[in-house]
């Protein structure tokens, strides 16, 4: 798969024409969280014999649909520092890889709307600073500063009373992580196979032995399952159960402007969100749509409420052109927080219950996951992230630091 003689390797990663019959890890989805666990396995274990499998193309999930908004400012002690840590790997991707992944620090406000908003948004701010995080509560004026074409009004019927402010909060290029993650683990043995779907797993005695692929079967000792809304159907392939049900989300993009939106602006009251990218475009998401489905189909009801919202609070984008609208499938679990680790089938590791917030984990998940399989034992920073969490009750309520509206 030379592409010529001047330029014998391709730009971004290879493409294997075959499967082998034998790897000593299988992860199951090339999205980001699937491809920086292979990354980091081969770079940090020295476990290189990897097939990452995916049925469509690398960052064509929730990778590819997502606003791309990073940030720590969580809600529990367990999030935040898993957060941060994220956070913290996202500053040297673009080194790391090679690649300008177009991370851009923008500060992110949480706009507060009424007096039980503004509790939350002080409590958040609490928790991140005993954490060492840059959150702060700040009054409406840093708000008009910061933004100063915002209606702060918002029609008239939602004044801005304050604002959780984030100084960390950060937007990158998504497809870049999935091919930087891609390029890099391939640049180090990895496999990526594309257009190959996993349709069984082999377990004997309670223990994974092989997978069974669109292009025939593989044995392996180890699988990771990264495929966000698809999970429940990996998880019957095992015979496991989880609370996770599957929501549409859905975004849009603005036709390019000039720029004049520097931070990220985020109302949990209003539904909306949005940040304006290098190229001037605004993306813009809402709440989840509240039905359970399996479905990557965009609605025009999605498209009105968000215009509506929008208006609300900048009026003068009135004669600004959507562009593209889309949906990803958000694998949302009970108490918003992931499921990660270890599970009662010796060797089948999770990566799962990413919802609406599994963007700006995509670096903190490769890494521990990694350390997961390679040593088959949970990382500190996962222990809490448990599957067997919802046996015990013991959940970690991440609601109110979801960002979206629920
Ligand atoms: P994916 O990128 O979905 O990758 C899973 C892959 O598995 C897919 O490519 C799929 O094709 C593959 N797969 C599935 N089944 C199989 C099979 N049987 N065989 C082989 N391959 C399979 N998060 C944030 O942090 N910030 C945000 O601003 C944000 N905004 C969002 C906006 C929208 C509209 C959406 C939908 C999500 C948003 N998220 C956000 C959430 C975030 O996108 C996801 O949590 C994250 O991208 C999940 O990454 P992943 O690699 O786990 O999953
Ligand atoms: O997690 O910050 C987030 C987010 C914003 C929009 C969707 N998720």
């Amino acid at each position: 798969f030379a592409l010529s003689k001047e330029h014998p390797e391709p730009r971004m990663f290879r493409q294997p024409d075959r499967l082998k019959s034998n790897y000593d890890a299988v992860i199951i989805g090339g999205g980001g969280h699937g491809l920086a666990a292979a990354y980091y396995l081969a770079r940090d274990y020295d476990i290189k014999n990897i097939a990452v499998l995916e049925r469509g193309y690398i960052g064509g999930g929730n990778t590819g649909r997502n606003t791309t908004i990073i940030r720590s400012n969580y809600l529990t002690p367990e999030g935040v520092k898993f957060y941060d840590e994220s956070v913290r790997l996202w500053q040297d991707l673009s080194q790391d890889f090679d690649l300008n992944l177009f991370y851009s620090n923008r500060g992110h406000f949480t706009l507060a709307h009424t007096d039980s908003s503004l509790r939350t948004m002080r409590w958040r701010a609490e928790v991140n600073k005993h954490f060492g995080i840059d959150s702060e509560l700040v009054d409406p004026s840093e708000v008009q500063k910061a933004c100063p074409m915002i209606d702060m009004t918002c029609g008239g019927h939602a004044p801005i009373l304050g604002a959780l402010y984030h100084a960390p909060g950060s937007i990158a290029r998504h497809d870049a992580v999935a091919w930087g993650y891609g390029r890099g683990a391939d640049l180090r043995g990895v496999e990526i196979h594309q257009q190959t779907e996993v349709l069984g797993i082999q377990i004997e005695s309670d223990r994974v032995t092989g997978i069974e692929t669109s292009h025939g079967t593989i044995s392996t000792p180890r699988v990771l399952c990264a495929v966000a809304g698809f999970t429940p159907r990996i998880l019957d392939m095992v015979g496991l159960r989880s609370p996770i049900q599957i929501h549409p989300l859905q975004a849009m993009v603005s036709e390019p402007m000039k720029p004049w939106l520097d931070p990220i602006i985020v109302s949990g009251s209003l539904h909306v969100y949005v940040s304006q990218t290098a190229r001037g475009e605004l993306v813009m998401g809402a709440s989840l749509d509240p039905y359970e489905l399996h479905s990557t189909r965009s609605t025009l009801d999605f498209a009105e409420g968000l215009a509506a919202h929008m208006l609300e609070l900048f009026p003068f984008l009135s004669h600004v052109k959507v562009v593209r609208q889309w949906a990803g499938m958000a694998d949302m679990t009970p108490d918003f927080a992931p499921i990660m680790g270890k599970t009662a089938i010796e060797g089948f590791y999770l990566d799962a219950g990413w919802g609406t917030w599994g963007f700006k984990a995509t670096p903190v998940c490769g890494k521990t996951m990694a350390y997961t399989v390679a040593n088959d034992r949970n990382h500190d920073l996962i222990q809490d992230f448990s599957l067997s969490r919802f046996e015990r009750y013991e959940l970690v309520g991440e609601k109110g630091a979801a960002s979206v509206g629920h």
